[in-house]
Order: structure tokens, then sequence, then C-alpha cells
């Protein structure tokens, strides 16, 4: 038996756990990250590709931004296409904000290669993590580490293990509040090898379902279409899911550009929170602690945000005493999750087609559709939701005390 000791224990080593590691370490406060799956298990898992301005810059500000600017396509905007119309909403023009599109795994893979090369720890492998003393000043990790069973004590535990994690698991039923929905389709997306068919992404309402058109690279295009909850992959051969994806995103006119398909699968449409996201010495962050659809793309983005607050809140405790950061964590990360989940289920909402939904909710869909491009007021608050405004607005206010 072996026992270590650190400021910070970090769960899970997805986009949460690496960027509270990462600035945890910028601050010169310790931290043992521990990684259920092997290295390139997490460096190849394909995810989110969307990150919006403020987690662009966060990665460029702290010296992990390298490959991003060389490789990642910043999008001033994207096109919107229904009823055959085409388009285009400026996220730039509305509110001076763009996103950048960049894989999950690539950042994954930057953090990754910053924290060995600053010689940090972060061990892989690690499947039998137990939590302990949550409530006490002197929280345990224990897990097995290089075959050698070891209690890591520290000051603090970051629960950043994602939505089947241990972290969650943790916490008393009685001291978690959950508040879940679950939305009656999934997605089925695909990683093709096919230059994308435009420069920006492309989202696509349809009577068959949504579509939506994005892509990694000029010669790697991403693509979803909403499909049944229960859809299984068998039924959607490569012919299928081309010809649904032309119907869907075309609509009569052009065509997409085709090529072999690398990656499928099908993600349920959940969303999720667990309030609030501290128990303890134990905080949550990323989809530990919340959910939502991908329509609007705020997941990983999500994620960042949590962990730049909690390695605030934790450089505050350490260099001042002062715990008031800490305490306000859950309530300042909350106020930007539930944005997020609002505006998701809203964006959902306008996108999807609902089993059961007739004549009357289409047109309720398309007058809505009509309002976001005829009127400015209108669009710039999506773009501002899209772009990730609005939630630095949240925090802004939470941070400053409001509730
Ligand atoms: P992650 O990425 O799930 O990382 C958690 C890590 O913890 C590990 N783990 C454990 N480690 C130790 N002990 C245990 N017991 C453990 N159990 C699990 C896991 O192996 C993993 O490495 O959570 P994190 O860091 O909170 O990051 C969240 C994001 O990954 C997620 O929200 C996004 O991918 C969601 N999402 C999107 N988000 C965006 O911001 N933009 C997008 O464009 C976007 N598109 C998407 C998405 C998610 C999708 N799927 C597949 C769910 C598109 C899709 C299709
Ligand atoms: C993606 O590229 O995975 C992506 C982009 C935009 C979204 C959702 C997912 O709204």
């Amino acid at each position: 038996m072996r026992l270590l000791r650190t400021r910070v224990v970090i769960v899970g080593a997805g986009p949460a756990g690496l960027v509270l590691a990462h600035l945890l370490r910028l601050e010169g406060i310790d931290s043992i990250v521990l990684e259920l799956r092997d290295r390139e298990y997490v460096e190849r898992r394909v995810r989110a590709g969307l990150l919006e301005q403020s987690t662009a810059d966060l990665l460029r500000t702290t010296g992990v931004g390298a490959r991003l600017d060389r490789e990642g396509q910043v999008h001033e905007g994207f096109e919107l296409r229904f009823g055959g119309e085409r388009h285009r909403i400026s996220t730039a023009e509305l509110c001076g904000r763009s996103v950048c599109v960049y894989g999950q795994q690539e950042v994954v893979k930057d953090l990754i290669r910053a924290r060995l090369e600053a010689e940090a720890p972060l061990h892989f492998g690690v499947d039998d993590i137990v939590l302990d003393g949550l409530t006490g000043d002197a929280p345990t990790v224990s897990c097995t580490l290089d075959g050698v069973r070891t209690t890591i004590r520290a000051d603090f535990v970051a629960g950043c293990d994602g939505f089947h994690g241990v972290a969650r698991r943790s916490v008393p039923r009685s001291e978690l509040s959950v508040f879940e929905k679950t939305y009656p389709f999934a997605w089925l997306g695909i990683l093709a090898a096919a230059p994308p068919a435009g420069e920006e992404l492309i989202y696509g309402v349809h009577d068959h379902g949504f579509a939506l058109h994005s892509m990694r690279s000029s010669q790697i295009s991403r693509l979803y279409l909403q499909v049944d909850p229960d859809e299984r992959l068998e039924a959607w051969p490569d012919d299928r899911v081309w010809a649904e994806l032309n119907d869907r995103l075309c609509q009569g006119r052009g065509k997409l550009n085709e090529g072999p398909v690398l990656e499928r699968s099908i993600t349920a449409m959940r969303g999720f929170v667990a309030e609030p996201m501290q128990y303890g010495r134990l905080f949550l962050a990323g989809d530990a602690a919340h959910i939502v659809p991908p329509t609007a793309a705020k997941g990983l983005n999500l994620a960042v945000a949590d962990a730049r607050i909690l390695a605030e809140a934790l450089a505050s405790w350490y260099t001042t005493g002062n715990r008031e950061s800490l305490d306000h964590y859950s309530r300042t990360s909350l106020r930007g999750v539930w944005q997020a989940q609002e505006f998701s289920a809203w964006m959902t909402w306008l996108l999807h087609r609902y089993p059961g939904d007739g004549p009357f909710e289409s047109r309720l869909r398309r007058a809505r559709l009509r309002q976001l491009v005829d009127s400015e007021a209108f669009a710039t608050s999506f773009a501002e939701h899209y772009a990730g405004v609005s939630r630095e607005f949240a925090r802004t206010a939470a941070g400053d005390g409001g509730r």
C-alpha cells in the first residue's frame, strides 16, 4: 500500500479534467489526473467539434493553441436551410463572435501532450477508483497505480469523469437534485473522408427530420441525421445515410461530396443536470454534472467553462485562503449550464421533427424560423446564445453575487 499526497485529485482526462489540470499547473497548484481508459482510446474518441470563441481563446492564451491556430477553422457564421430556402446567419456581424471547428480529440491530444511535456502526473488505465472522506478536510482517492494499491490524500477532488463516471455516484442520493429530460429522437453521426460541401456548417430542417453538415478539416466531413431513439446502426447502410443526408441538406439543389465512412455512431439526446455541483470537498465538472443534447454544441464548451471557474476558485483559495469563490462555484457554473440547457432545448425544438407533429406544429416551427432569418433582434439573440456570449453575461452576474 502506497500513500501519495497532492492538492487536487482530478478524476477523468476528458476536456474538463485536462483543462482543469492545465490551468492549475499554470497557477502552481499540484494535481494528479486519473483516467480510466488508455491514452490511445481517449485521443481517438470522436465527439464534439465546435469551440466557442472563448473556449478557443482560453486554449490560445494558456499556451496550448498553436495547433488549433494552424488546423482549426474559424467560422463567422453558418447556413440554415428549410423549405428549399438557404439563409446565412453571421454571428460575427450579429454579435462580434466567431466559433472554431477543431475536433475535441485534438484538444484532448494537445492538453495531454502539454501535461506530459511538463512531467506532471497523468495516469491512464486506472479503473478501480474509490472516493472517501469527501465531507472532511482531507479527502482520499484510492486506486491501483502501476499495479500498486495507492491512496492519494488531497485537499480537493474534482469529478471530471463524464456522465457514467464514479464521482457523481459517490455523492449520497439525498444530497443531489437531478433534473432530466429525454428527447424523443437520437442523432446518427458519421465521420467521412469527403471534402465538406461548403466552408461553413449547414443546419437542415426537413419533413424527414433534422440534418447537420459539419466538418473536421478540408478533407473530412462530420454529418448528423435525426433518427428514432431506438434506431440501430445496422438499419443505416452507407447508401441510405448519404441519400437521407442529401435529401435533408440539399433539399433539391446540388449534392454533397460523398466518401468512405470512417466512423459511425448513434447518440441519445438527453438533458441532465445534477445540483449542486459540490459535495464537501468534491467538485463536479463537465458531463459528470450535466449533459445537453448536442444540437447547439455546448457540452465541450460547458466542460471547459466549469474547469475555468473551478480553477479560478481554487487559485483564490490557495492564494488568499478565501473560500468564497469555491462556495460559489456550483451556483456560478449552474447559471451558465441552465442558459445552455435552455438554448439547446430551444434549438432542438426549432430544428427537429417531433413524433406526433402535424401540419400545425410544422407551421409554428416555420414561423419561428422565419423570425430568425427576418428579424435582426431575434437573430442577434440567437447568435449570442450560439456563440456563448449570453453565458458569459450569466456568469458575470452570478459572480457579482446575483441570484
Ligand atoms: P468526457 O469527455 O466524457 O471525459 C470524461 C473522462 O473521464 C473518464 N472516466 C473515468 N476516469 C476515471 N475513473 C472513472 N471511473 C471514469 N469514468 C470515466 C472517461 O474515460 C473520460 O476520458 O467528459 P468532459 O471532460 O466533461 O467533457 C464533456 C464533452 O466530452 C461532451 O460534453 C461533448 O463531447 C458533447 N458534445 C459536443 N460538445 C460541444 O461543445 N460541441 C460539440 O460540437 C459537441 N458535439 C458532443 C457532440 C457529444 C457527442 N456525443 C457522442 C455524446 C457530438 C456528439 C455526437
Ligand atoms: C460537430 O461538429 O460535431 C457539431 C457542430 C455543430 C453542432 C453540433 C455538433 O451544432
